[in-house]
């Protein structure tokens, strides 16, 4: 693993173990010492103890489990988080134990709201650290700056929030987070909310493109409560993430679902009609009907992560049934002639909305989609 520079504390001039474990007949001509200098090349590594977990070879480390209970990560309030023990649903404020972020491929993943952890009470009081992240299943990540960034772990559908205006609707971001969810095989439900600010019918053309390819799609208002229970229906017994941009009312339908929730809303800011980013860290909510929900910040863009442009058109689901039509193999369905899809489209089969979309993802320079590959360097 990387050390992180601020955490060391001595420089070594080079790493024994390392140079033996790569090339064994190195042993004989090693130094019997390793030297410890002031100078020298740093080396930035450091040794950690871990299994890799067999679903998502991701390192889980060996603790002592003695003293330790088990939870779940709530929220966050600056550097602590809150942790759910699972035996009696106490609340403990939990600091992260330095090596967990060492372990984590980007630091400000090394625990995120949604984790299942391993965390040590400190004696009787609320207070604790948290030793051990359990792998993740089921994350909305996205990517941002090039990196991963997990918005909340462990759930096992998605709702997309958009509104019908105030922000206006987009269907692109819809799509990526419909990418997202394919990617990561969970489930996703369109919420298009607000409906009390438009006409109907024009709603009624978004819901039938996405309902007719197979998603669950819902038109919701949280001032008139229209769709609110069918909403409630969908939420309870699962466990789910609600994502979407600022302002669309994400945090104003978990209250209308479940009243006792009380979260913080705003108003769409009149000037820009974006949303003032009310909701500043995910949290995961207990629903009084059964289930719990994670509510999300915000977000302006989403870049999709861990797809590379390849395999998007996979993830356009009603793509796969034209891709066999295509002449060429590789056909990237942008430019080439006898295109499955591209004839798919010309005559309607596909949605005219849904295939600028995969093309914005498969080319747009700007947004580069790139696969989830473990850090090599250093
Ligand atoms: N007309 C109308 N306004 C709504 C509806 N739902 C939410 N709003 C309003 O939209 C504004 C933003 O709602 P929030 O619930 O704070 O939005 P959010 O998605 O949680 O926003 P962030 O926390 O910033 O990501 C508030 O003024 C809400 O009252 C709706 O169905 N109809
Ligand atoms: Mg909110
Ligand atoms: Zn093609």
């Amino acid at each position: 693993m990387d050390l992180r520079r601020n955490r060391q504390t001595r420089v070594r001039q080079q790493n024994l173990t390392q140079q033996i474990l790569s090339n064994p007949e190195s042993a004989e001509d090693a130094d019997i010492r390793e030297r410890l200098t002031g100078k020298g090349d740093l080396t930035r590594r450091r040794t950690i103890l871990a299994a890799s977990d067999a679903d998502t070879d991701a390192p889980v480390r060996d603790i002592d489990l003695t003293g330790c209970l088990t939870g779940r990560v709530l929220s966050f309030a600056g550097l602590t988080c809150i942790v759910q023990s699972d035996a009696d649903r106490r609340l403990f404020e939990c600091t992260i134990r330095g090596v967990l972020r060492t372990l984590a491929r980007d630091s400000r993943n090394a625990v995120v709201t949604g984790d299942r952890v391993v965390f040590r009470p400190e004696g009787d009081t609320d207070q604790g650290v948290i030793e051990r992240v359990e792998p993740r299943h089921g994350t909305l990540s996205r990517c941002s700056h090039g990196k991963e960034h997990v918005l909340v772990a462990n759930v096992d559908q998605i709702l997309i929030v958009a509104s019908a205006s105030q922000p206006e609707l987009k269907t692109n971001l819809i799509d990526r987070y419909l990418v997202s969810t394919e990617v990561n095989g969970l489930s996703a439900v369109i919420c298009l909310n607000k409906c009390d600010l438009v006409d109907m019918n024009t709603l009624h053309d978004v819901a039938h493109l996405y309902s007719r390819i197979g998603y669950r799609v819902l038109i919701t208002s949280a001032v008139t409560q229209e769709g609110i229970p069918q909403l409630r229906q969908i939420l309870t017994g699962h466990e789910t993430a609600v994502s979407g941009q600022s302002g669309v009312g994400k945090s104003s339908l978990l209250n209308a679902v479940d009243p006792n929730l009380h979260l913080e809303t705003a108003d769409v800011s009149a000037w820009s009609q974006k949303g003032r980013h009310t909701t500043r860290r995910a949290r995961l909510l207990p629903l009084a009907a059964g289930g719990w929900v994670a509510d999300t910040p915000g977000i302006r863009q989403f870049e999709v992560w861990d797809v590379t442009p390849e395999e998007v058109d996979g993830f356009f689901v009603e793509f796969r049934a034209f891709i066999p039509f295509c002449r060429y193999p590789d056909c990237s369905h942008v430019h080439e002639d006898h295109c499955g899809v591209r004839d798919a489209v010309a005559d309607g089969r596909i949605a005219r909305r849904r295939y600028d979309s995969y093309v914005r993802l498969r080319t747009d320079p700007q947004r580069p989609v790139r696969k989830n590959v473990r850090d090599t360097d250093g």
